[in-house]
């Protein structure tokens, strides 16, 4: 075989051996062999269940569940209904920018905007750890807004 085409053939496999090892990484990370999608709360409507007030940090996210303030974490129990308040730090913080929850294994994606209350209402239906994060490129550390998050008993 001429030596051109056999560079060609081992650089084709070499990058389809990167995007399948990817792939594989992927599938293990999000573990999203099943997923529930969630109900989008109707502005105005009461909310439902125990209120999660999400807000976006310039890097981090912060969970609030009864008064309870914890970062880059939760727990949350099975079978019971939650409605995530979303929002990002206000105008004058400097760190007013957008970021975008994805929950990937309850369907759950929400954007975290300065000054606006994103909520979204849903019930977790299985334990276990899964993964979020911050789905919309908001600065140098965006990479590091995401975490897990346990559905426990
Ligand atoms: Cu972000």
């Amino acid at each position: 075989m001429n030596q051109k085409y056999k560079v060609e053939i081992i650089w084709i496999i070499a990058v389809l051996a990167v995007l399948f090892a990817s792939m594989g990484i992927n599938f293990y990370v999000t573990g999203m062999k099943s997923f529930s999608i969630a109900t989008k709360e109707t502005p105005g409507e009461n909310l439902n269940g125990t209120i999660i007030q999400v807000t976006g940090v310039q890097w981090s996210w912060s969970f609030e569940i009864n008064g309870v303030k914890s970062v880059d974490n939760f727990t949350l129990i099975v079978n019971h209904t939650y409605t995530m308040v979303v929002d990002s730090l206000p105008v004058g913080t400097g760190q007013a920018v957008i970021h975008d929850l994805l929950i990937p294994q309850f369907g759950i994606q929400v954007y975290a905007v300065p000054g606006q209350n994103n909520t979204i209402t849903f019930t977790p239906d299985k334990t276990g750890t899964f993964i979020f994060e911050c789905v919309e490129y908001c600065g140098y550390d965006h990479y590091k807004m995401r975490g897990y998050f346990s559905v426990v008993d």
